[in-house]
């Protein structure tokens, strides 16, 4: 910041300071609840993902068929697409997410979800279409993040097709705000195709109506502290792939999953 930049201020004796290229994100998502982070990813890397994305949905429609997904309004989300193409791997592990959950959340974070998400075109409803928080049901709130959503954007997030709206500061409260409020202060996030939304998961946020005639595409990417069960249980489906990495183990759940036995929890204290 320059001298002219500087901010007045008076009868102040402790500042946040931004040293290192996460604390701008982590001092917004500790005040605001969100945050915008560039991914870095080349163009090539971006088609890349969109192809594997639209690959694993004709994956995901191929074992478990379109019409049973319509029933149980699954067919806008593909659940965990870590498990039909590596890519994935390199979203969920991406560095820059990694240092702002391990600095919000703890030294330990697991990886408690991935979805593809599908803003339908054509204003047509969608699952994440309403206010919610990703720890539905729970209105504490607590010093510490207990979970964090990195949310992907496959295109650009715009007004027009639907990007997240997100109550700033709602992370912090237990109640959700009145209708009154929420239409005073809620902001829609734009994002570039690339970038990463990030949210504190009690935030209160919700998709917006996709007005365009294309689809709006995303990956949610939800870490958490290593005592939060996960969606799905996620080294059961990868029945070992990725556990010969260290990082990736932990990050997984393989080493947090609940022991089947006694001996089994035995043989985790055994490996501490
Ligand atoms: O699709 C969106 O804009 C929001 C996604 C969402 O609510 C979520 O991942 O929890």
């Amino acid at each position: 910041m320059t001298e002219d930049h500087k901010i007045g201020a008076y009868g102040i004796r402790e500042q946040n300071k931004i040293i290192a290229t996460e604390d701008t994100h982590i001092e917004e998502l500790k005040n605001l609840g969100y945050t915008i982070v560039k991914s870095g990813f080349s163009d090539k890397k971006k088609q890349d993902i969109e192809q594997a994305f639209e690959d694993a949905r004709t994956e995901q429609e191929n074992k478990h068929g379109l019409d049973y997904l319509k029933s149980i309004d699954e067919h806008r989300l593909i659940r965990c697409p870590l498990q039909y193409n590596p890519i994935f791997i390199e979203i969920l592990n991406h560095p820059l997410i990694a240092a702002i959950c391990q600095s919000l959340i703890g030294p330990f974070v697991i990886l408690n979800q991935q979805n593809g998400i599908i803003n339908p075109p054509n204003k047509e409803k969608y699952s994440q279409g309403s206010y919610h928080r990703d720890l539905p049901y729970q209105h504490f709130t607590s010093s510490h993040p207990l979970a964090i959503n990195a949310l992907y954007c496959i295109e650009d997030f715009t007004t027009e097709n639907g990007s997240t709206f997100v109550l700033p500061a709602s992370h912090k409260e237990e109640k959700f705000p009145s209708d009154q409020f929420i239409q005073k202060h809620q902001r829609q996030v734009e994002a570039k195709a690339g970038d990463f939304i990030v949210l504190d998961c009690m935030l209160y946020h919700s998709g917006g109506v996709n007005k365009t005639d294309q689809q709006r595409r995303a990956i949610n990417n939800v870490y958490t502290i290593p005592m939060m069960k996960q969606q799905i249980n996620l080294p059961n489906i990868l029945a070992g792939l990725y556990k010969d990495d260290p990082v990736l183990e932990k990050l997984l759940g393989y080493t947090t999953n609940v022991p089947n036995s006694i001996q089994d929890y035995y043989d985790t204290r055994q490996k501490k």
